[in-house]
């Protein structure tokens, strides 16, 4: 491999990427740098020659008919009160602004959403005993589930309560959670597991979600020429659709996903494209719905493949993970996190991968054309995410033959190990991880059984040894330093006593870093929460999931809630939201839900309002007043965390328990004084 001064150099003259702007992971830069060597494009040479459309970045820009598009950029001496600037129709940037902004929420809800709705039709196959394959695995997940979509889990017989069937409950359950979707009347049934203010509140606005596909068509019909036309009547929309995708889609997709799958529960593994064999059939799943790849887990595993890899020359099979399909493999199994969106070309890039199967969302196409470089097979196996390149090879994936999709596509990588080509370079880093937290083992980890289950960690915010909780989430943005704001934020949020609990690529990002390891407490986490992750044994960052999992920081949230001491709602926590790498409209709707669930919420890289100065001013001040959460934007990693310190610190003062921090905090100096 090429000294990576002179690819830099390299790279200078032909407008290639430099790896260490590009990333600050070693393994990313040298696999970066590995590609260049090898004249493979990636997505991080595309940074250089492709330039984003500045109108288009702001928001401004309306292409949502064939008069335009119109193109409305902020101009340099912009006056509010004088802005004349209109579209064809007359539409005004804070009109295209939010039309654009909602439709972002519409494509993330309807992502999550989606994927929720194929776990339900698999939860139904399973329920109706269509699927050997599919169980119910979790029957104490299933009832706990049951009562809050409607379904009863006791039966009165001659006056006296008995168990219901679980076969019958889950039957039930399938059924109302599949209604969720389309229903003629009623509301998102999971928006009254949210604390009764905040229910209430969305009741008062007018933002409960009356089923999950509505909301999303109803945002593509007003964003339709000559619709509605105020901006905010178009973000009332957007807020019901953000709150049909995380207490809707997302929920339900999680919750279904632990009761056939397991529900989380903290395990070890590693992350990084370390975790790649050279010896041993390299097999790399990417995507989001964990319905594939748990039956490819299991399939793998068997003697019968295992002897089939050995048979082909290899020692074994290695699965990895990349995007949020990792973290969902990861925390029911145990299997390694190859990496984050932006490390997906570079696996391959690797020698070793011998096949990548893909089902929806966040995957690049270019990891065709990178794989027609190597000897990778890219296996697509959704029926709604193929690929034009003819190099890929499509295994429709289907719950009634799962393990004989699963077999075909395990036999395939390892068909294809014989063919490797070139030399096989697999970065040596890879960092321990611990993950799998969920509502329920923050429960059982930081809880206790007396007043209330989440008592110990309220008890620890209110005390002053946890300042606030920090949910810190979302993708990579190739736009921005791979992973420098994730873990800038993320070490920042610890250092100064605050919990961080995340979700997708950002969690990779952290498990990368090794800080989803409790003995990371000691070196990065102020005094406080070093301290309690020391004596409970937990890292000071919580691998809580994918990104549909953010509905498990929602649920974690209302527990601290329900725990007591600090205020009624969501709104009145001492926490903050933050995605500080975002790029997909998921993150939208993922920020939206969290803002309007009563969270200050901070985005990062860029932010797509900028061109409509009053819409943006709706988003980053109004909302609060409305929703008691906001958007905000900072680029600064260290400016963007310290928002959101701020914002917890706010919160504690409303609270009247700032005084308890200062008192831990002097007792730690007081200490240290006498020990110097
Ligand atoms: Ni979520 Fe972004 Fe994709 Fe997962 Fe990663 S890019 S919004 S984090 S993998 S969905």
């Amino acid at each position: 491999m090429a000294e990576v001064k002179e690819i830099k150099k390299a790279a200078k003259k032909v407008k290639k990427a430099d790896p260490v702007a590009a990333s600050i992971d070693v393994a990313t830069q040298q696999m970066i740098a590995r590609a260049q060597e090898l004249g493979v494009e990636t997505v991080f040479d595309r940074n250089i020659t492709l330039k984003p459309c500045n109108i288009g970045n702001q928001g401004t820009c309306c292409k949502n008919c064939s008069m335009g598009p119109c193109r409305l950029p902020l101009p340099k001496d912009y006056d509010e009160a004088n802005d004349n600037r209109k579209g064809m129709c007359g539409a005004t940037a804070n009109t295209i602004a939010a039309r654009n902004f909602i439709r972002m929420v519409a494509g993330g809800a309807a992502a999550h959403s989606d994927h929720g709705r194929s776990v339900a039709e698999v939860f139904m196959s399973a329920a109706r005993k269509e699927t050997d394959v599919y169980k119910i695995k979790d029957e104490a997940k299933l009832l706990q589930i049951a009562p809050a979509l409607g379904v009863a889990i006791t039966v009165e017989v001659d006056g006296e309560t008995q168990d219901r069937d679980i076969d019958e409950i889950a039957l039930e359950v399938a059924e109302a959670a599949l209604n969720e979707w389309g229903k003629a009347e009623g509301e998102v049934l999971y928006a009254k597991r949210a604390p009764e203010a905040r229910y209430e509140l969305w009741k008062k606005q007018g933002v409960l979600p009356r089923n999950i596909d509505r909301e999303i068509v109803e945002i593509m019909h007003r964003t339709h020429i000559g619709v509605d036309q105020d901006y905010r009547n178009l973000m009332k929309q957007g807020v019901r659709a953000a709150i049909a995708d995380g207490w809707g889609g997302s929920m339900l997709a999680t919750d279904l996903q632990d009761v056939l799958f397991g529900t989380p529960y903290p395990l070890v593994s590693e992350a990084n494209l370390g975790v790649m064999k050279e010896d041993m059939v390299n097999l790399v799943i990417h995507g989001h719905e964990p319905v594939l790849s748990e039956v490819i887990v299991e399939v793998a595993q068997t003697k019968e493949m295992i002897d089939y890899a050995k048979e082909k020359g290899a020692k074994g099979i290695q699965l990895s993970g990349i995007c949020c399909t990792a973290n969902e493999i990861l925390q029911r199994h145990g299997v390694p996190l190859c990496g984050t969106f932006l490390q997906q070309e570079l696996a391959i890039v690797t020698g070793a991968c011998d096949a990548m199967v893909v089902d929806i969302q966040c995957i690049m196409q270019n990891i065709a054309a990178v794989a027609e470089c190597f000897h990778t097979k890219i296996v697509t196996t959704h029926p709604i995410a193929r690929m034009e390149q003819q190099s890929t090879i499509h295994i429709e994936f289907d719950e009634h033959h799962a393990v004989e999709d699963a077999k075909r596509i395990v036999k395939l990588a390892i068909d294809n190990f014989a063919n490797r080509k070139g030399e096989v370079m697999i970065p040596k880093q890879k960092a321990p991880v611990v993950a799998g937290f969920g509502v329920e083992s923050v429960e059982y980890h930081l809880g206790g059984t007396f007043r209330g289950n989440y008592y110990t960690l309220n008890d620890n915010i209110i005390n002053g040894r946890i300042r606030g909780i920090g949910g810190v989430v979302g993708c990579n943005n190739a736009r921005v330093r791979h992973n420098e704001g994730h873990i800038e934020v993320v070490k920042e949020l610890i250092k100064n006593d605050v919990i961080v609990l995340t979700t997708g690529c950002n969690a990779i990002a952290c498990g990368m870093e090794g800080l989803l390891t409790p003995e990371s407490a000691k070196v990065f986490c102020g005094p406080g929460l070093a301290e309690v992750c020391e004596t409970v044994g937990i890292p000071p960052v919580l691998h809580l999931g994918s990104c549909v999992d953010n509905s498990r920081i929602l649920l974690a949230a209302t527990e601290v809630v329900k725990a007591g001491g600090l205020g009624n709602d969501i709104s009145d926590l001492p926490a903050a939201g933050s995605a500080p790498e975002w790029m997909s409209e998921k993150a939208i709707s993922i920020g939206q839900y969290f803002v309007a669930s009563g969270v200050y919420t901070v985005f990062g890289a860029v932010f797509p309002t900028e061109g409509a100065p009053v819409f943006q001013r709706f988003l980053f001040e109004e909302m609060e007043q409305m929703y008691g959460g906001m958007w905000d934007f900072e680029k600064d990693p260290i400016k963007h965390a310290w928002k959101m310190i701020n914002h917890i610190d706010s919160k504690r003062q409303a609270l009247g328990i700032d005084k308890a921090r200062d008192r831990v905090m002097m007792d730690f100096s007081m200490r240290q004084a006498l020990e110097g």
